[in-house]
């Protein structure tokens, strides 16, 4: 049996904390190193290995992966939809060649599983707006999914060319309460939570009535660590998973949680992101997850809006 040593590459991020601290709790604290551009976050210290890594230094990644003796790479340093349309060069640059990196010093190390997240933002305007399927019209129109479905066929590639085992999820909006996101269009599914308790009002930037696909972000680590454990005979798609929780727009999330906060209000001054949004399905058909490795969320809006509200309070 392989022992493993993981390198979580982006590890100070929304998704990174979070993931990284479950891969510590299966596969042993010092198993799992931590690695971002930024510091360490301060609900990693203490938990485990912690390097300083750019995933742009080729060189520098190579020399860790050998150094710390790595056999499987989670890569989730990426520029977001919403900082990517401010920037669309740098978006392009880092989700790329961070991707490229990694895949290359993963076939020259034989690294055993390489796990990169995709987006619904793969999805553009001419994809179905409900239900929108796994295989379908594809024509993004932001930088943020331009290079994430590039990267679909960069994974699909490094997969048949040389065997890489990579895997990839088509995550939806990720509401999490323990560290903050980082520059999406579906944000204000997070903020709303912290403004509702502190403020007791919050203005979105998003219209009421824009449906997007979202999910909690335990439904998240459980649907990655499941697909990152399903025997590869059970993987068919080698691009990207869809995989769907939940839809509401951000009238209905503010419903939920007046039932908790009656004095909450919202109101709407949608900004550029509501373009970004127009663009989105509104909600996502994962038949092929559930098919090929069992995937089934847990969580609804209410369920997550009941614990949302209750981890903040205690924080
Ligand atoms: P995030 O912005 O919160 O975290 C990304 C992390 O990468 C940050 O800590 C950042 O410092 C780090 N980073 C940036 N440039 C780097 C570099 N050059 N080298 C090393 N680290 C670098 O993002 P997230 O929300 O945690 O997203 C992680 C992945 O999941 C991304 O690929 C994102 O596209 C994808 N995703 C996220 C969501 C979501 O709702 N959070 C939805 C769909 C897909
Ligand atoms: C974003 O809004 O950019 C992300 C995503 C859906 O990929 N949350």
């Amino acid at each position: 049996m392989i022992r493993e040593r993981i390198l979580v590459i982006g590890a100070s991020g929304q998704i990174g904390v979070e993931l990284t601290l479950a891969l510590r709790k299966i596969y042993g604290n010092n198993n799992v190193v931590a690695s971002d551009l930024r510091e360490e976050n301060e609900l990693l210290k203490g938990t485990g290995p912690y390097v300083s890594i750019d995933v742009m230094n080729k060189e520098m990644l190579h020399v860790q992966v050998i150094r710390q003796n790595i056999t499987q790479i989670y890569l989730l340093a990426a520029i977001l939809s919403a900082t990517g349309e401010k920037n669309p060069n740098l978006a392009w640059h880092l989700n790329m060649q961070g991707l490229l990196n990694v895949l290359d010093i993963a076939r020259e190390e034989k690294i055993y599983k390489v796990y990169w997240p995709s987006s619904i933002a793969v999805f553009g305007p001419t994809s179905p707006k409900q239900n929108c399927p796994q295989q379908t019209i594809i024509e993004p129109t932001t930088v943020y999914g331009i290079s994430k479905y590039a990267g679909e066929f960069w994974c699909n590639y490094y997969h048949q060319r040389y065997q890489v085992d990579v895997r990839s999820l088509r995550y939806p909006g990720l509401i999490s309460y323990k560290s903050a996101p980082g520059g999406g269009t579906t944000d204000y599914a997070v903020e709303i939570y912290h403004e509702a308790l502190e403020e007791k009002k919050y203005t979105c930037f998003l219209r009421e009535d824009t449906y997007l696909p979202m999910m909690y972000m335990p439904d998240a680590i459980r649907a990655t660590i499941e697909l990152m454990e399903a025997p590869a005979v059970q993987i068919s798609t080698r691009t990207s998973y869809n995989v769907s929780a939940m839809s509401f727009s951000p009238k209905e999330i503010s419903a939920a949680i007046k039932n908790y906060i009656p004095e909450f209000t919202i109101n709407y001054e949608p900004d550029y992101r509501q373009s970004i949004a127009d663009s989105w399905p509104q909600s996502i058909d994962d038949a092929v997850a559930r098919n090929d490795w069992g995937w089934k969320p847990e969580y609804d809006l209410n369920k997550m809006t009941k614990d949302m509200l209750e981890n903040l309070r205690q924080q």
